[in-house]
Parts: C-alpha cells; structure tokens; sequence
C-alpha cells in the first residue's frame, strides 16, 4: 500500500507539508483545489503550483481528493454537458502533472453529513458525530445555517456560496428518484472513463456517508451490491472506487473485508478509518484501533495484504487530541497515529509472509 495524507492546501490548512513529511512511510498529499467552484475547470498554473510546494519535500501529488461534481450533472439537467466537459479538460491537466487517482462522489447536495463535528468523548478528545434521531427530525435548512456560520473553515461539500441555494436544490431533486440517480451518473461515467483511460487517470467514487438516504435525497453508493453495480455502469478498471472503510462501516451489514476480496483491482485508492456504531444508529469517529471502534481494522489490513493491495491508502478522519486546533476531523496527531497502527500491522503481515516462505 501507498500511504497518503490528506492536505487542504497553503493556507488553508494548519498542517504544514514538513508535518506531512515526518509521518513514517508517508509518500504523498491527497489533495484538491479547494478554492475553484465546482464545476469549473482546474487553472494549470494553480495545478503547478501545488506540484512545486510539494515537489520541495518530495511528497507525491498522485492522487486528488475531490474533483467534485457539479450538482447539474447528478440532477440530468441539459447543463451538465458542460459542466462533464470542463471535468474532462481537468482530468487532463491532471494527467499531465502526473496524477493517477481522481477521488469524488455522487452525493446530492451534501457530502459527509454528521450533526456534531466535537463531540465530547470520555478521554476528553473529541470526534466527528452523527446522530440518527436527529437527523430525522432537524431541518436541514437550519443546521446548514448553524455550520456555515460556525465553522473557522469551510467543510467540503458544505461551501456557503453553494449552500445559499438550498431550496432550489431540494425542490429540483423532488424528480430524482435513486434510478435516475443511477441514469445520471452512467452518463457522467460514459462520457469520463474513456477520457481517463487515455490518460492513464483513474476514477474512484466514494461511498456515501453515511450510506443510507437522508433528508429524502437519494443516496446509492452505499452497500456491496451497489458498488458491483457502480463497476458493471463502465467495466473499465478505469472506474474504481475509494473504498471507505469509515463510511460503509456505518451500516453494520456492510462487510469490508469481503469487498476488499471482491473489488480488489477495481480499488484504486482506499480510505482506512474506525467509527463506533451504537444500536439506536448512531455512530462516532474512534481511534483507528480496531478494539476501538466497531470497524474491524485489523481485518481490513489483513484482507489488502492477502491481494496484494499495491493502491494509494490514507487515514481518512480522526479525532481531536493533545488540545490541536484543526479542521474537523483532519488533524494531525490521530491521523498520524491511525498511519503508524496501519503500518504496524501492514508489517507485521509482511514479516510473517517472509518467515513462511523460510526467509
Ligand atoms: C469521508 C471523507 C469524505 C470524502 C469525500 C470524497 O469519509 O473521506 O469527505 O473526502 O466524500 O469526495
Ligand atoms: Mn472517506
């Protein structure tokens, strides 16, 4: 496995690329140009620009984290060609610094979606919440005004400028149903794979998060079944998936290893974190320690080196420890550590692959 860390850019982040550097066995940023809206192409200057602040501490930029997709796309609307054309001329003045992974996903109007970035857990860190009565009975309208105007750093996904819109949103994705979702982003794939294909770019969706509908929007990368059905739109090995150890894992049934199995040569890029699952649904962000969370983490690990996992991986999320002041769930410190647990038990497999072959 290829370890990755994911940096919000100059400026933009309280993480510094030297930081980055001293994270044992760490090889590259995972990145993105926060700061274009989405939909627009990606400024080669400002591509060069990442690539040169990177290239000073030899840290790879292989693999970005997210083209996002503009909402015209996931909702059909006669605009999105457009919007699928300027993702093309990205994905190609992406290949041409050397980039190999495209991360994104198909989630209307929101990305990740919890209801309490710091909650208080018993060894007084705090982590990223979600809580499933609550969901169900706020309004989104108000707890999206609550975080735009809370939080020190815009959330990806949760950028006011496009929040302003909210209603619009809801109101046109009154006529997507999950099928047309699925329609819709066939065609997006349709359109992009063969473009990433000639540039030796490959896509990885991410699951949905958490993997199940909310606020009545559709959601549809949410289970094993699903993500079969996401490969089969475009069977190219150019249409992958970022397997999201933190995502799926909400869902209980979701068994992670086994799509490990499944999916091996169709996971470009794998997320590996642990959450907590309570029975009432409710879920938050642990330490990546497996005996921490309900996310077997050991497994995971075990089930990539069994296929000779050779992808990019990163810690996705971690809690907020030793009092650092960072963007949600994107320090440093947990981060770090959750890297050094996957490597300890990455080599561990690795010795104990040598000593059976009596080395
Ligand atoms: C959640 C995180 C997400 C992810 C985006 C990908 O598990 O990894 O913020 O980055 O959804 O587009
Ligand atoms: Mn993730």
């Amino acid at each position: 496995m290829r370890m990755g860390f994911r940096w919000f850019g100059e400026g933009n982040d309280t993480i510094s690329l030297q930081d980055i550097k001293q994270i044992p066995g760490t090889e590259g940023i995972v990145w993105a140009l926060h700061d274009i809206p989405v939909g627009e192409e990606w400024p080669m200057e400002k591509i060069l620009e990442v690539k040169e602040q990177a290239d000073k501490f030899n840290l790879n930029i292989d693999v970005v984290e997210s083209v996002n997709i503009h909402e015209d796309i996931k909702l059909g609307l006669p605009t999105r060609d457009r919007y699928i054309q300027n993702y093309n001329t990205t994905i190609e003045r992406l290949a041409a610094v050397g980039v190999k992974v495209i991360c994104y996903n198909f989630m209307p109007i929101f990305d990740w979606f919890r209801v309490d970035l710091y909650k208080p857990l018993s060894d007084g860190s705090t982590a990223l919440f979600y809580e499933h009565a609550k969901v169900k009975d706020i309004d989104p309208f108000e707890l999206v005004n609550q975080n735009a105007n809370n939080l020190e750093y815009k959330m990806p996904g949760w950028e006011p400028e496009r929040l302003k819109d909210l209603s619009n949103l809801f109101e046109a994705y009154k006529n997507v149903s999950e099928e047309k979702l699925w329609n819709n982003l066939a065609y997006f794939l349709e359109s992009v794979i063969p473009v990433a294909e000639k540039h030796d770019i490959k896509m990885a969706i991410h699951p949905d998060d958490p993997p199940w509908s909310i606020f009545g929007l559709p959601r549809i990368i949410t289970n094993k079944e699903n993500i079969r059905k996401h490969l089969n739109l475009v069977d190219s090995p150019y249409n992958g998936v970022t397997l999201c150890s933190g995502s799926l894992g909400a869902n209980p049934s979701n068994n992670i290893p086994e799509m490990i199995r499944e999916f091996a040569d169709r996971i470009p890029f794998a997320h590996i974190r642990n959450i907590k699952v309570f029975e009432n649904g409710d879920f938050v962000e642990t330490s990546h320690r497996s005996c921490d969370g309900s996310v077997d983490i050991n497994e995971i690990v075990k089930a990539y080196h069994e296929v000779g996992y050779t992808g990019y991986v990163r810690p996705d999320h971690g809690r907020h420890i030793w009092g650092e002041k960072c963007r949600p769930g994107y320090g440093l410190y947990d981060r770090a550590l959750g890297i050094m647990y996957l490597w300890g038990i990455w080599d561990t497999l690795e010795r104990m692959k040598e000593s059976a072959y009596g080395n």
